[in-house]
């Protein structure tokens, strides 16, 4: 069953595509393929794929030499600028919306909590991978925190960038949110995370495409949907672009 993924159907459809190249999304013909794949096999990976799966994980010695950053690689204006100055002292994460504890959590109560570590595979939807090691928090210890309200179908994460006067955003469903893999981090490669990766927080949620992993995460917002959220289509990306919302690898 596991053969079955979304990554067999893309390599199939779009392996001769795939060379690494910024410019590719840009290609039409390139994007199309690429999510008509991806609509044939959300389907079948949605009746045949467990979800709660956990990625595939690696060993040290596979640890990319050169882990590439992506998108935004240094949020523009003053107040991103004042957070680097002071080491991120004053950032905050705040989370709201459909929890019982709204709270606004320091880098060091982040600390406090349980940490995990894992050694996976980034894979953008440019054609481009990366192996390294994530260290954070799971998400699912802060949602516990916060309690999550019975009507909170979606979690929201809003970014400190902004693309073409856009806000950068993300959004999971719970079943990624409590996924043991997702987590905010704050560490790759042994070092806390650096502001082309997303300084100081950034989401990973290993079971799909790079663009759903969030950085320069400031507020995890839970809604029941995401109609109502920036322009409705539950990130940046679904929004501008038109891709895929569930981009499951
Ligand atoms: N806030 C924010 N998050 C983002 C992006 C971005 O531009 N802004 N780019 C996304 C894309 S397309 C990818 S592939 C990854 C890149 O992560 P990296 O820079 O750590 O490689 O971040 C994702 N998260
Ligand atoms: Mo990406």
């Amino acid at each position: 069953m596991s053969l079955i993924t979304r990554r067999t159907v893309l390599v199939g459809a779009g392996a001769g595509l795939l060379s690494g190249c910024d410019k590719l999304t840009d290609n039409t013909t390139f994007r199309k393929t690429l999510f008509s794949a991806n609509k044939v096999n959300e389907a079948i990976q949605r009746a045949v794929m467990n979800r709660n799966a956990l990625a595939p994980t690696y060993t040290p010695e596979q640890m990319s030499p050169i882990f590439r950053a992506n998108g935004t690689t240094r949020p523009a204006g003053e107040a991103y600028a004042a957070h680097v100055a002071s080491n991120f002292a004053d950032w905050r994460l705040v989370v709201d919306g459909l929890v019982a504890r709204p709270m606004s959590l320091s880098l060091a109560a982040i600390g406090t909590m349980p940490a995990r570590a894992q050694i996976t595979r980034h894979d953008c939807v440019e054609g481009w991978s990366a192996i390294g090691q994530w260290h954070g928090t799971p998400l699912h210890i802060i949602l516990d925190a916060a309690g999550l309200r019975t009507n909170a179908k979606y979690l929201v994460f809003h970014c400190a960038d902004t693309r073409g006067g856009r806000r950068y955003y993300e959004s999971i469903d719970l079943i990624d949110a409590f996924h043991p893999q997702t987590m905010i981090a704050w560490g790759l490669n042994g070092r806390r995370l650096d502001v082309a990766h997303g300084a100081p927080l950034r989401l990973r949620v290993e079971r799909q495409l790079g663009y759903k992993h969030a950085k320069y995460v400031e507020r995890i917002e839970a809604v029941a949907d995401l109609s109502g959220v920036y322009q409705g289509g539950g990130g940046y990306w679904e929004d501008v672009a038109g891709y895929e919302w569930y981009a499951g690898i």
